[in-house]
């Protein structure tokens, strides 16, 4: 038996340990090079049978499927072979959000709303997937998948209405600005708490099978957000009930000011996270649709014939602030969003529009002056209803509305008391 001093002796002669801490390429004022970002030749990576066994095509997960090759034509096997007519549709929906998310920011600016949150360089990955999926799939959307609503046909002014929180605001100022809630699109309340569309587009999945429905789920969320545990119990959910549902990371390179090594990075890739659950994983060039598109289709036909979920990793980069509160310029490089290698979606789809002999500059040009005046006209009618800090915001009662089926006493009363001060205070906002 050693002694207990001869054990404390051996200890010491061991190193110390430390810790890795994470840190980004790139801070405020350094030049940019991303040169160590892999990126496979368009074409080049391989298109599994949507029925084959996840684990006959983990490698599928280290590369990066694309499509739009150097000189804008589309190659390889995951080419989804669209039509003209296709393309120009998702053409015009990138543009649309793009115009939309530029409207909105500046209005917040001008004061007429809290916040706003741009999608800025990563349109493709959500207007892509609309396009692949039936309309009547569910999405479980995270904050940043404007572009579902928008290629769903949604309004702009019911989105407005919901930014503003006006009279107009069909959820009752009750969510924070951009947290929509569209049951109209499949497009569930989006929660301002990281991930929990996770599990929930799980359920429902599961949900729709055992009801033998065809309906399959689609959930996004950050490459941050995979942090959170709701992330993991939904994968394992998923991979034991083989449920129908579309795992999407959008790995954009940040969450707020967090470079992507604090979620796992630099050990490595997003999309290898479902091979320890067993599920498909496919890592996809983000900003270019086509490619977005073709995955899409692929794990929206596996799902649909039970052969499993997909988690389907968009490398991407938010050319763009987290949110109206955030300051980029404070914790990267301003060098970044130009010098990313994966370049803009919505140039992409253009250039290969051109390319084909489908598209020119005049018509490109004469679609965003289109786009931008659907915009402003839908502004001006949400405005109608009210922006912030205008008067015409939900009456004070509503607050109370659409929570309990039947509201409890105690609740009554707080109301009751509400209205009655409201009342004796002379202002202005109770209803009765
Ligand atoms: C559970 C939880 N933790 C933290 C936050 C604060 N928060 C909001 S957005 C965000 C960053 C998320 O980054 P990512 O998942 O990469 O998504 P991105 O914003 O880049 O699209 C954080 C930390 C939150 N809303 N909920
Ligand atoms: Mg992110």
């Amino acid at each position: 038996m050693p002694e207990e001093s001869d054990v404390v002796d051996a200890l010491s002669n061991l190193k110390p340990l430390s810790l890795h801490v994470p840190e980004p390429k790139f801070r405020p004022g350094d030049a940019v090079d991303f040169a160590e970002v892999a990126v496979p030749a368009a074409g080049s990576v391989r298109r599994p049978d949507t029925l084959a066994p996840a684990q006959d095509f983990t490698d599928l997960a280290y590369t990066m499927v694309r499509v739009l090759d150097e000189d804008a034509q589309a190659v390889g096997p995951w080419n989804p072979q669209l039509s003209p007519d296709r393309l120009r549709r998702m053409l015009r929906d990138m543009a649309m959000v793009r115009a939309f998310d530029e409207r909105m920011f500046r209005a917040q600016r001008q004061g007429k709303t809290s916040f706003y949150m741009k999608s800025l360089g990563e349109e493709a990955v959500a207007v892509a997937a609309a396009h692949a999926l039936d309309d009547e799939d569910m999405c479980f959307p995270s904050y940043r998948q404007q572009g579902l609503l928008i290629a769903r046909g949604c309004p702009l002014v019911d989105m407005m209405n919901q930014i503003y929180s006006n009279t107009g605001d069909k959820l009752q100022g009750k969510q924070l600005p951009i947290m929509y809630s569209e049951k109209r699109f499949g497009f569930f309340s989006i929660s301002g708490n990281l991930t929990t569309q996770y599990p929930q587009a799980v359920g429902w999945a599961m949900a729709s099978a055992s009801k033998g429905d065809t309906r399959i789920a689609a959930t996004w969320c950050g490459e941050g957000s995979t942090a959170e545990g709701d992330f993991h119990s939904a994968l394992t959910f998923a991979t034991v009930y083989r449920a129908p549902v579309i795992f999407n990371v959008v790995n954009n390179q940040w969450a707020i000011s967090s470079f992507s090594g604090f979620a796992g990075a630099e050990a490595t890739t997003f999309a290898a996270r479902a091979i320890g659950y067993g599920i498909a994983g496919l890592r996809v060039d983000g900003n270019d649709a086509l490619a977005v598109y073709a995955a899409t289709a692929w794990a929206a036909e596996r799902a649909r014939t039970n052969a499993g979920p997909t988690l389907i990793e968009h490398f991407t980069y938010r050319a763009e602030g987290h949110s109206t509160s955030d300051d980029p310029t404070q914790y990267r490089s301003a060098g970044e969003p130009t010098a990313w290698p994966l370049g803009d979606p919505i140039r992409r789809l253009k250039d290969h529009l051109i390319a084909i002999g489908e598209w020119d500059e005049d018509r490109q040009a004469a679609m965003d002056r289109e786009v931008a005046e659907a915009v402003k006209t839908a502004q001006k009618d949400a405005e109608k209803n009210g922006i912030l800090g205008h008067g015409l915001h939900q009456p004070l009662d509503t607050l109370f509305d659409g929570v309990f089926e039947e509201m409890p006493w105690h609740l009554r009363e707080q109301r009751q008391q509400m209205l009655d001060e409201e009342t004796a205070s002379g202002r202005p906002w109770a209803r009765k």
